[in-house]
C-alpha cells in the first residue's frame, strides 16, 4: 500500500518544480493561456466552442495560474476538463431552489495523513489501526492517507475546478489539543493548518462546512476515562469546540457537531468493527455512548449559540453562523406492505437508527420503541438535559446511503450481543435492487422516502442538508475509475429522489454533499473501498477526476437542471 513515505515528498516537490518551470513558458504565452489546454486535447473544429464554454464557466474566476498548474501538475488529467459542459441545457428548469447548496465531503482521519506531524497525537483510530493492523482489511492506516495535510492547496484548486461552492471537512481534535482536554496547550501548528485551509477555501469562494467530530477521539481521553463511555468527555469536547469556535468562528458559518453518532455507538461499541473496537458489553455501552454524544452535542450548540453565533461572520447575509448534527439514516421498507407488524418493524428500525439521535433533538426524548425494548438499558435525560436538547440543531444533516426491507420476526430472538437484536427485525432482499461494492442496496427511492419520513415525524418544517450520499464502486485502477458511470448513475438517481422530495413532498432540503470529494481511507476497509469523485492513486498520491466529478461539475453549474433529463 503506502510505500511512499520517502519518495513522496520528492514527488510533490517535483510537481512544484515543474510548475515553476512551466510558469515561465506560460507567462510568455499569456495571450493563449485560456485556451492552452485545447491546443493539446481538443479537435480544432470544437476548440472555439470549448474555449467559450470554459470562459463562461469560469468567467473571471479561473485564473491563469490554475490552468498553468493543471497543465504542469502530474496530479491532474487536464483533458477531462475540456469536455464541453451541457451548456445547451442550462436554461432548463431546475427542481432545486436558487440557493441550493452543492458540496462534497471528507473527514480528517480519512484524508489528512501527517498523523504524527506538527504536534498531532494519536486518536483512537490511529491506535485501532496501528496496534492491531488486522482490524483493517488491508492492514493499512491513516498515517499518510491522501496526504491532504500537505496537498490541501492543490486539492482546493481541484475543488475550484469542479465548481464546488461548499466543502465539508472535519477537524482533527488532537491536531488542536494534543492532550485532548484543557490541560493541553493549544497547538499553534494545528490552528495554523486549519487557518490556511480555511483561507484557501474562502479565497476561492468555497464555503467551509466544518464537522467538529468525525470519530477521532483523542487516545489520551480514551486511556484516562474511556472516551465516549464517560460523561467527562462532554466537558472536554465542549472545550475543544470552544477552541475551534474561537479560532475559526469568524471564517466558518456552518458547523456540524458530531458525525453519525449511530455509527460511533454501534460500530465502535457493539460490533466493534470501528475504533475503539469494543464489543464486550453491547447491551449497555452503545446506549451510554449515544447518551453522551447527544449531551455533548447539546452542550456545544448552547455554547455556540450563546457565545459565538451572534458575533461571527456578519457579512451581509443575516450574519451569525448555523450549527447542526449529522445523523445516519438509512430507509427501511416493510416486507409486507399490508402487514401492521412489518410496518411497525420498519418504523422501529428507523427509530433505532435515525430516531435514536434525532428524536431527542426534535421531540425531546428517545423514541418510545427504544424505551420499550431497552428499558433501563437506555439512559434517561433529566428535565434540564431534555430542554437543552430540544431544538438544539439549526438543521438536520442527513447521511443517507441505502435502504433495506424488513419484517417482524415470528420467533422472539435471543439477544445475540448486537444492537440489531435489540431492534428486533428480520432483514430481506429486494430483488429489484442492485448492490454496490459495500454490499449496500442501491435504492434511490429510499432517499425521498427518508426525507418524507423525517419531515413527517418531526413535523416542524426542519431544514435538512444531505451531508453525505455516495457510492463505492469497484475501481482496481485509474482507467476503470475514469469511467465510473455506475457512481454517476447512483448519484443522479439519488439526487433526482431529493428533487422529488422537494417538489412533490415540499420537504425543505437546503443542500446536498456528495461523499466523497476523493477516494480515501475507508475505515475498516482501508484503501480497498473507493467513494471518491476524484480517484487517488495511493502509491503516488496522484488525483484524477472520475467521470462523476465532471458530471457533478455540470450538475453544480446547472443547479441540478440536468438531473433526470
Ligand atoms: C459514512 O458512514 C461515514 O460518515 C464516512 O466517514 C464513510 O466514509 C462513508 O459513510 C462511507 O462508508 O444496508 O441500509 O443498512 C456510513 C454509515 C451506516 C451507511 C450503515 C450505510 C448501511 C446501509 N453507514 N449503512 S443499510
Amino acid at each position: 500500500m503506502h510505500n511512499v513515505t520517502p519518495s513522496y515528498n520528492t514527488a510533490v516537490n517535483h510537481n512544484r518544480i515543474d510548475y515553476n518551470q512551466n510558469q515561465e513558458e506560460e507567462t510568455a504565452a499569456a495571450p493563449r493561456c485560456k485556451c492552452v489546454t485545447t491546443q493539446y486535447y481538443i479537435l480544432a473544429s470544437t476548440a472555439t466552442v470549448c474555449c467559450l464554454t470554459l470562459m463562461a464557466l469560469f468567467s473571471g474566476t479561473l485564473s491563469f495560474d490554475i490552468l498553468k498548474w493543471f497543465k504542469s501538475s502530474s496530479s491532474v488529467k487536464v483533458e477531462e476538463y475540456t469536455t464541453p459542459i451541457l451548456s445547451s441545457q442550462s436554461s432548463q428548469s431546475s427542481s432545486f431552489p436558487d440557493n441550493f447548496v452543492w458540496g462534497t465531503g471528507t473527514s480528517a482521519y480519512q484524508i489528512e495523513g501527517a498523523a504524527a506531524e506538527d504536534g498531532r497525537t494519536a486518536s483512537i483510530w490511529d491506535t485501532f489501526c496501528t496496534e492491531q493492523p488486522n482490524n483493517i482489511l488491508d492492514k493499512s492506516n491513516g498515517d499518510i492517507a491522501c496526504d491532504h495535510y500537505h496537498l490541501f492547496e492543490q486539492d482546493v484548486l481541484l475543488m475550484k475546478e469542479m465548481g464546488l461552492k461548499h466543502y465539508r471537512f472535519s477537524i482533527s481534535w488532537t491536531r488542536i489539543l494534543p492532550h485532548g482536554d484543557s490541560r493541553s496547550e493549544i497547538n499553534p501548528a494545528g490552528i495554523h493548518y486549519y487557518n490556511r485551509l480555511l483561507d484557501t477555501l474562502l479565497q476561492h469562494n468555497i464555503e467551509p462546512w466544518v464537522t467538529l467530530h468525525h470519530w477521532d477521539v483523542p487516545q489520551t481521553l480514551f486511556d484516562s476515562y474511556g472516551g465516549w463511555m464517560n460523561r467527562a468527555i462532554i466537558q472536554d469536547f465542549t472545550y475543544f469546540a470552544r477552541v475551534c469556535f474561537q479560532s475559526f468562528g469568524h471564517k466558518v458559518k456552518h458547523w456540524v457537531t458530531i458525525n453519525e453518532s449511530w455509527t460511533i455507538a454501534v460500530n465502535g461499541y457493539a460490533s466493534g468493527v470501528h475504533a475503539p473496537g469494543r464489543f464486550q458489553r453491547p447491551d449497555v455501552e452503545p446506549y451510554v455512548v449515544g447518551h453522551h454524544l447527544l449531551l455533548a452535542h447539546a452542550q456545544v450548540v448552547k455554547l455556540y449559540r450563546t457565545e459565538f453565533a451572534p458575533y461571527h461572520r456578519k457579512d451581509g447575509d443575516g450574519g451569525g453562523g448555523v450549527i447542526g448534527i449529522s445523523n445516519s439514516g438509512d430507509y427501511r421498507y416493510p416486507k409486507d406492505l399490508h402487514s401492521e407488524d412489518d410496518i411497525s418493524a420498519a418504523e422501529r428500525s428507523m427509530e433505532f437508527q435515525l430516531g435514536w439521535f434525532s428524536d431527542p433533538i426534535w421531540k425531546g426524548d428517545y423514541p418510545l420503541s427504544m424505551r420499550q425494548r431497552l428499558g433501563d438499558r437506555l439512559p434517561y435525560f433529566t428535565d434540564e438535559e431534555r430542554e437543552g436538547l430540544l431544538g438544539s440543531s439549526d438543521f438536520l444533516g442527513l447521511n443517507h446511503y441505502s435502504s433495506m426491507v424488513v419484517s417482524q420476526p415470528t420467533e422472539p430472538k435471543t439477544f445475540g450481543g448486537y444492537w440489531g437484536n435489540d431492534m428486533f427485525v428480520n432483514i430481506h432482499d429486494n430483488p429489484n435492487w442492485k448492490t454496490n461494492c459495500m454490499g449496500w442496496n442501491i435504492a434511490p427511492e429510499g432517499m425521498k422516502d427518508m426525507l418524507l419520513w423525517i419531515d413527517q415525524r418531526y413535523n416542524q418544517n426542519i431544514t435538512i442538508y444531505i451531508t453525505e450520499n455516495g457510492s463505492c464502486e469497484d475501481e482496481p485502477n485509474v482507467e476503470t475509475a475514469r469511467h465510473d458511470i455506475k457512481r454517476q448513475t447512483y448519484l443522479e438517481a439519488y439526487i433526482q429522489s431529493v428533487a422529488e422530495a422537494i417538489v412533490e413532498g415540499g420537504v425543505k432540503v437546503g443542500g446536498y454533499f456528495a461523499w466523497s470529494f476523493m477516494d480515501n481511507f475507508e475505515w475498516q476497509f482501508g484503501y480497498q473501498r473507493r467513494f471518491g469523485l476524484y480517484y487517488v492513486d495511493f502509491d503516488t498520491l496522484e488525483r484524477t477526476p472520475k467521470q462523476s466529478a465532471l458530471w457533478y461539475r455540470d450538475t453544480i453549474k446547472m443547479n441540478g437542471a440536468n438531473i433526470g433529463k
